[in-house]
């Protein structure tokens, strides 16, 4: 509004009366309570990530144990951004709560496990799943069916409890397991998608899928040789 409508409008309130009407309409407590949840509910988030964490760094161990080498080369942890989780509530027209975040957002908080082999992918994920802790809630095997940009990796779903003072809460996890070649052309063709400064054409899509089919060539191999020298 310019400042001269407003001067001339009788029933428009001046900056320190507009301060007192909202700082008595208990809007501020009202996001100061809502913001207060949602710091909560990332710290649930969190608390089930180190949870799934730390069960991969025991099954690397107790194989590394077992069979002298580990299967887990690298794990990652990320909170989604509350960007990123707006733009996904909006993509499926979804009001912005707490229980929509909770209910139809599956990947609030994700692991990344990066393993040597294909097989290790599998190992760890069906050990994982064997917990009985572990409730699967969704698995997409874009290994045996890559997506069309080429992307390989296992994606799974699940519930893990975690344990605060007075209750036991399930929180939802997505954890994506891929071999090195896989997680190196993830990361490239990420940061080849979304630069700022170019756009991504088709022909860079077409070559980044032979590089895809590169990377699942090289991940074949080395299982091959890796299957050889435990027949030796
Ligand atoms: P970020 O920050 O990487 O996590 P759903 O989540 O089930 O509602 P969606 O979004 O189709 O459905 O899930 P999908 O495709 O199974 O998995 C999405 C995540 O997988 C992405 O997360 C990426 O991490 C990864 N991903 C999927 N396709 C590709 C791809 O073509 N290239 C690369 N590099 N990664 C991929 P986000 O949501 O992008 O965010």
């Amino acid at each position: 509004m310019a400042y001269n409508e407003m001067t001339t409008n009788p029933t428009a309130l001046d900056g320190d009366e507009a301060l007192q009407v909202f700082l008595n309409s208990g809007a501020l407590e009202w996001a100061r309570v809502q913001a207060q949840n949602y710091t909560r509910l990332m710290a649930y988030y969190r608390c089930a990530m180190m949870e799934i964490e730390t069960k991969f760094n025991v099954l690397n161990e107790e194989f590394s144990l077992r069979h002298d080498r580990n299967p887990i080369s690298s794990i990652k942890t990320r909170l989604k951004s509350p960007l990123s989780i707006k733009n996904k509530l909006e993509r499926k027209s979804l009001p912005i709560t707490l229980g929509t975040i909770e209910n139809e957002v599956n990947d609030v908080a994700g692991i990344r496990v990066v393993c040597s082999f294909v097989d290790d992918v599998y190992m760890l994920a069906d050990a994982l799943l064997a917990q009985d802790d572990i409730e699967l809630i969704a698995r997409k095997d874009y290994i045996s069916e890559p997506k069309d940009s080429g992307y390989r990796s296992l994606h799974l779903i699940v519930s893990v409890p975690i344990f605060l003072a007075s209750e036991k809460k399930y929180m939802k996890v997505e954890i994506q397991l891929r071999t090195i070649a896989m997680d190196f052309w993830a990361s490239l063709e990420h940061q080849l998608r979304y630069k700022k400064d170019r756009a991504f054409t088709d022909e860079m899509a077409r070559e980044l899928k032979t590089c895809a089919e590169m990377s699942a060539e090289l991940d074949s191999r080395m299982d091959r040789l890796r299957g050889n020298l435990q027949t030796e």
